[in-house]
C-alpha cells in the first residue's frame, strides 16, 4: 500500500533522479510585512526576519525562568519511563538522548511555555494568522557525545513526510544552555528561506527512524548549498541561555557535533498556521506518527 500521496504538488522533492533545477521560487504565502502585523516585534525586526529568515533575541527568558526550565529539562531526560520510547531519539551508536519529542505534552511547564503569550504573539505576528503547535522537541546535544545535524530545511521534511502544504510555519527555539562556538550551535543560511531546494532520493517507509538520528534524505545538493552560502554566508547566533531564535520553516540550517564538555540544549516549538493544516504526505508512503506531527485540536500522549 502506498498511501494517498499528494503527487505533483508545488514543491517537488525526494526525486528518483537529480533535480532539474537547483531552486524553485517560494510561493508568496506570508502576508507582506507591515500589512496586518500587530504584535511585539517592531518593524526593524520584521524586516530582518523577512530578509534573513530568522531573528535572534538574546535574553528572552529571565534568569529565573532559565533556571526553572533547565530543571524541567533535566527531569524529562531522567524520566526512566521515556527511555527506549519512540519519541525519545538516541544518538547514532550510543544510548545518549539526542531529542525528546512532544515535550509540551510531556510537561505542564513546557505546555505553559508553548502557550506563553510572548511566544504565541510573535509567531502569529510573523505568520499573519492563528496558529497551533505542529511539533515540539528538546534537542539535548550532550558534551562530547552530541552529534550534529546535516544541512536541511524543516519545511522540506514536513511537506514531503507530514503533508504540510505551504511555508506558513515558524519555529521558536529557546537555548537553555549557553551557546558558544564549540558546543555545536545552530548555523543558518540567511536568505535561504526564499527558495525551495528540491532534494534527491525517494523516501522509504519509516524514514524518521533513521532521519532523526542522522538525516541523509531531504538534504540539499552541495551545488545548491554552495550557491546559497556564497550569496549570504552562514550565521550562528551564540549567547547566554535564555536567548530566543525565531526561524522560518524553510530556512536552511544545521549544526556540528558538540566537541566541548558542556551540553547544548534547546527547546523548540513549531507554530503552524491553522489554515495550513497537514494532509497526506507529498513524498512519502504514509504519514509519520503523531509525536512528530500534531493535529491542531488533538492532545497527544504516549502510551506508557
Ligand atoms: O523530521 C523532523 O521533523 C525534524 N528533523 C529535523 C532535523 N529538524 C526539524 C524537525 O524537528
Ligand atoms: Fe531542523
Amino acid at each position: 500500500h502506498t498511501g494517498d500521496r499528494n503527487p505533483g504538488g508545488p514543491y517537488p522533492t525526494r526525486l528518483p533522479h537529480p533535480p532539474e533545477t537547483l531552486f524553485l521560487p517560494r510561493r508568496a504565502t506570508l502576508p507582506p510585512i507591515g500589512s496586518s502585523a500587530t504584535g511585539p516585534l517592531n518593524s526593524q525586526q520584521l524586516q530582518n526576519f523577512a530578509r534573513d529568515g530568522f531573528l535572534f533575541e538574546p535574553d528572552f527568558l529571565s534568569d529565573a525562568e532559565v533556571t526553572h526550565f533547565q530543571s524541567v529539562l533535566k527531569e524529562l531526560l531522567e524520566t526512566p519511563a521515556f527511555r527506549g520510547r519512540e519519541f525519545a531519539i538516541t544518538e547514532p551508536g550510543s544510548n545518549a538522548i539526542r531529542s525528546l519529542f512532544g515535550v509540551h505534552f510531556l510537561s505542564d511547564a513546557f505546555m505553559a511555555l508553548a502557550r506563553d503569550e510572548r511566544l504565541v504573539s510573535r509567531a502569529e505576528q510573523l505568520l499573519g494568522g492563528e496558529s497551533y503547535i505542529h511539533q515540539s522537541r528538546i534537542n539535548y546535544k550532550p558534551g562530547f557525545e552530541g552529534k550534529g545535524f546535516n544541512w536541511h530545511s524543516d519545511f522540506e521534511t514536513w511537506h514531503a513526510e507530514d503533508g504540510m502544504p505551504e511555508m506558513r510555519a515558524v519555529s521558536a527555539s529557546i537555548i537553555l544552555t549557553d551557546n558558544h562556538a564549540f558546543n555545536g550551535p545552530l548555523m543558518l543560511v540567511p536568505g535561504s528561506h526564499q527558495v525551495f531546494v528540491p532534494c534527491m532520493g525517494e523516501t522509504p517507509a519509516d524514514n524518521y527512524k533513521q532521519s532523526l538520528k542522522k538525516q541523509e534524505l531531504g538534504t540539499p545538493s552541495p551545488q545548491a548549498l554552495q550557491t546559497l552560502i556564497e550569496r549570504r554566508g552562514i550565521q550562528a547566533p551564540t549567547g547566554r541561555a535564555g536567548g530566543l531564535l525565531l526561524f522560518d520553516c524553510n530556512t536552511l540550517h544545521g549544526s556540528n557535533a558538540n566537541m566541548s564538555p558542556d551540553p547544548r540544549s534547546n527547546v523548540f516549538f513549531v507554530y503552524n498556521r491553522r489554515d495550513n493544516v497537514c494532509r497526506e504526505p507529498y513524498a512519502a508512503p504514509r504519514r509519520r506518527p503523531e509525536f512528530l506531527a500534531h493535529h491542531p485540536d488533538k492532545v497527544w500522549s504516549p502510551t506508557l
